[in-house]
């Protein structure tokens, strides 16, 4: 298969799955979709931003090849070379009804939030295993990182803090999907409420074309006073020097046995930071089809 044909045949599995799965339902709410037509982006296993993310994050931040390579071994087949290794990733954005319920709160999340970090998550790591499955019913040998007990796990790291062994928003960064916010969500073109996945695969694939700066999509480093997900943060987790992850993540802890009894889910995420702000829904440095930017700078909103 030509890789174009690859690209497009993934994209259309992707979005028939988004779009057709019971699964992406508030089945325990009103049965609407959980995510909206997700958006999908490819980047080469040899691409040099994965050496860089080893720097960045750190030398536990697995490359598609070293993943691969375990796979491979597990299955008893030689590793492919660097070049034939690709990755799928994808955005899930989270539902029009689910982020206008969610910006309307303020100190803790909405129901339809807090299902959508429930039951979403649980379709999410589905959606990847449906991708696995089909790339192998095609010969290919395919695995989701965050699917696998052997390579996959949240750490704290003494230089970066939080972490994980493969960060889901810096393989979207990799793949040319957004770039990073004052609050570390990922600004796509359709915002910064959503979930992500991937899929590493054996088969080549290019890169896209990427910002050069990391910050391109936020207006706060674009020289814009924004700072509304600080305003949005019941933590006081965000300021003008970036995200606290210790702040934020004590702090939906703290809040998950309140979270059980109203809405009678586990996993818990707060999310306020992704609603109600400029980057909700798209990307606000980027110019829309009119010429004007897609959303006016927390400046000019007062
Ligand atoms: C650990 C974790 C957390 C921790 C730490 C988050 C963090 N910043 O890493 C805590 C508990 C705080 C957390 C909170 C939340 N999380 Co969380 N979490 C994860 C998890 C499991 C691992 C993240 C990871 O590996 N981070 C790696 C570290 C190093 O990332 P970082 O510190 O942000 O990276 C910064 C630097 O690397 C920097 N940088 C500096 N120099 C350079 C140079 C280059 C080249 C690059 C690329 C970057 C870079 O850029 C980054 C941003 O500043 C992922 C799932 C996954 N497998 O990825 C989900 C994930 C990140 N979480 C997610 C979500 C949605 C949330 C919550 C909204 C909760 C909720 N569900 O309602 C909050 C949001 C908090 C916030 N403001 O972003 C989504 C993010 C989607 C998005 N919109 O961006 C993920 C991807 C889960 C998913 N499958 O979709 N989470
Ligand atoms: S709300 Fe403003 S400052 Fe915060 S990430 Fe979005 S654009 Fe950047
Ligand atoms: S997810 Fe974390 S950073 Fe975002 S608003 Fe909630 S506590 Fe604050």
């Amino acid at each position: 298969m030509l890789e174009e044909e690859f690209r497009g045949w993934i994209v259309s599995e992707i979005k028939n799955h988004v779009f057709s799965s019971p699964d992406n339902r508030l089945k325990g709410i009103d049965d609407t979709p959980i995510f909206d037509q997700p958006l999908v982006g490819f980047v080469s296993g040899a691409d040099s931003i994965f050496r860089q993310l080893k720097a960045v994050i750190g030398e536990f931040h697995l490359t598609p090849h070293e993943i691969m390579s375990r796979v491979a071994e597990r299955k008893g087949a030689d590793p492919p070379p660097v070049e034939d290794v690709g990755v799928i990733s994808y955005v899930l954005p989270i539902s029009r009804m689910t982020k206008r319920e969610n910006a309307s709160m303020t100190g803790i999340p909405s129901r339809r939030w807090a299902h959508t970090r429930c039951y979403g998550e649980i379709f999410n790591l589905g959606v990847q295993a449906h991708i696995v499955k089909i790339l192998e019913n095609e010969g290919y040998l395919a695995v989701a990182p965050q699917l696998q007990d052997d390579v996959f796990r949240v750490l704290v790291d003494d230089r970066v803090g939080l972490a994980s062994t493969w960060s889901q928003r810096h393989i979207a960064f990799a793949a040319g999907l957004g770039t990073f916010g004052l609050s570390d969500g990922l600004i796509t073109r359709k915002g910064k409420a959503h979930r992500l996945g991937s899929v590493v695969v054996g088969r080549r694939l290019s890169s896209p074309g990427r910002a050069s700066d990391i910050h391109a999509d936020c207006l706060f480093f674009q020289g814009k006073r924004c700072m509304e997900c600080a305003r949005r943060c019941p933590a006081g987790a965000i300021t003008e020097r970036g995200h606290d992850k210790e702040m934020c993540g004590n702090h939906f802890h703290g809040k998950k046995l309140i979270m059980k009894e109203l809405y009678g889910v586990e996993p818990y995420g707060c999310g306020l930071c992704q609603t109600g702000v400029p980057c909700e829904s798209r990307s606000p440095t980027r110019r829309s089809a009119e010429g004007k930017k897609a959303f006016p700078t927390s400046q000019a909103r007062r």
